[in-house]
């Protein structure tokens, strides 16, 4: 549950989601200015697509969502923590990377602090002497995985708390023990969740200090907020990303993490494709109806089959899929949530183990370079794609198979690292000399996923209809499920 949703009405969010971002003025193919790129960071970031969210702490044991503080630190004993076995549950489902929630609402600390005796230091595990980030940390590069952490702002334990300047020192303070104790770190997980504390005045975060601190301290971590400032939070919770989804934005659209309202709803959802800065979206969602872990839940761990839509819908749209699975009260992943990830992990895998595409011949109606020939398409490296040489109007790919093929998934990539341009999409068919349209679409980015009931033909055309400046398709691939 976010803050916002005790002012934000399901109405006025139904209005979002249908909303579209207003559509530029200026003809397809003119350019207002240079578009947005990412950094190299970001960029690798992207590639990885999937990242698992740990939501872990007094409120595994207390059954609550968020704790008020209150919490007495010796409920806090996960008698067989293994950390090795979160991570290992991430990679063997295909994710890159791990976030935890070092501290969540409640202000206890999983790694003991030296501001606060509010954390593992006063619980009874490990005789106090334990330290959860540092058994993740170390987990996460046993495994070759990427490490975040999420330190929550509001902080309901912490008595400096709504003292501004004070508090704003103590979170400072913690932030730089979490960034120079662990190494490196390749996200840092920022909310916008924001209360009074107990002298009755509402903290203002000093979030340009908080982000100048990361870069200097961790200058490739990225951070997440719902105001970035290197990813953005996507504007929901359900894993779902806008459609279009576009990766830059407008860095006024969304002023400082936790404002709210419809038009900003849409801009985390859709981002703006004249949008000056490179800030692409991360679709967190959990596993569970609660982000913690509760006995209570077990049955009602999401299906492989959700599961799926969910990827579909987020990594799908070309958005990072932050998949919250909890650790349970004895410190490890239950068996329902470690099944339904291996089963994710293997539908991705046996999704993409066979491209259909593979050894098409590639045309296209469009002049090209020799370095951006149609074949660069349908090779797997990213870093090669086809690009033809105008720069406005429809641009066309054609792929020729030797024998029909049957599909019923069309994996589209653009070569982000040059920005992202398609604005739509067309998917057709030829069969028999017939050429029929199955499939139309909007943004593609770094992926875009469509699927089809399941069509044979002999060859298909990707029509790129509307672009905002040069088309660059990185990778065309046709898939079947079994
Ligand atoms: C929100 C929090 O209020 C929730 O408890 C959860 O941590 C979610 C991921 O972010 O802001």
């Amino acid at each position: 549950m976010r803050r916002r949703d005790f002012v934000t009405t399901l109405s006025a969010l139904a209005a979002t989601a249908a909303a579209r971002p207003a559509r530029a003025a200026l003809p397809s193919g003119a350019r207002r200015s240079p578009l947005a790129t990412p950094s190299r960071d970001q960029l690798l970031w992207q590639r990885r697509e999937r990242a698992l969210f740990l939501h872990f702490g007094v409120n595994t044991f207390t059954g609550r969502e968020w704790g008020d503080g209150t919490e007495d630190p010796r409920i806090f004993n996960p008698a067989n923590l293994d950390a090795r076995q979160w991570a290992r549950a991430a990679k063997a489902a295909g994710f890159a990377s791990v976030v935890l929630t070092a501290k969540h609402h409640d202000g206890f600390c999983l790694w003991p602090s030296a501001l606060t005796t509010h954390s593992v230091k006063s619980s009874p595990w490990k005789e106090g002497k334990g330290d959860v980030v540092r058994e993740f940390t170390d987990a996460c590069r046993a495994e070759g995985l990427g490490a975040g952490l999420y330190l929550s702002p509001w902080d309901r334990h912490e008595p400096s708390y709504g003292d501004t300047p004070r508090y704003n020192d103590y979170y400072e303070r913690q932030l730089t023990e979490l960034l120079t104790t662990y190494g490196p770190l390749t996200e840092v997980w920022f909310d916008g969740a924001n209360g009074e504390g107990p002298n009755g005045k509402k903290q203002q975060y000093d979030w340009p200090r908080v982000h100048a601190t990361v870069r200097r301290l961790q200058p490739h971590a990225l951070m997440f907020s719902d105001a970035g400032p290197d990813i953005r939070w996507i504007g929901n919770e359900s894993g779902t990303a806008g459609d279009p989804c576009w990766c830059a934005m407008d860095p006024a659209a969304v002023p400082y993490p936790g404002a709210d309202g419809p038009q900003i709803i849409s801009a985390l959802q859709h981002g703006d494709p004249h949008g000056t800065v490179w800030r692409p979206g991360e679709a967190d969602v959990s596993i569970r109806p609660g982000w913690f872990w509760r006995e209570s839940e077990n049955e009602k761990v999401r299906s492989a089959d959700n599961l799926e839509q969910l990827y579909l819908s987020s990594v799908g749209r070309g958005a990072n899929l932050l998949l919250n699975v909890p650790p349970s009260t004895n410190g490890t992943l239950h068996d329902r949530d470690v099944r339904a990830l291996a089963e994710l992990g293997e539908r991705v895998q046996r999704l993409y183990a066979h491209d259909l595409a593979a050894g098409a011949r590639a045309s296209s109606g469009e002049a090209t370079d020799r370095e951006h020939r149609p074949a660069l398409a349908i090779d797997p490296d990213l870093s090669t794609y086809f690009m033809p040489r105008k720069l406005v109007g429809e641009a066309s790919l054609h792929l020729q198979f030797e024998r029909p093929v049957t599909f019923d998934t069309v994996n589209l990539q653009e070569a982000i690292a040059e920005g992202q341009t398609i604005e739509s999409f067309e998917i057709r068919v030829t069969r028999a000399d017939t050429v029929t349209t199955i499939a139309t679409g909007t943004t593609v980015g770094n992926r875009r996923l469509v699927r089809v009931p399941d069509v044979t033909a002999d060859g298909v055309g990707i029509v790129a209809r509307s672009s905002l400046g040069p088309i660059r398709i990185a990778r065309v691939s046709l898939h079947k499920r079994d």
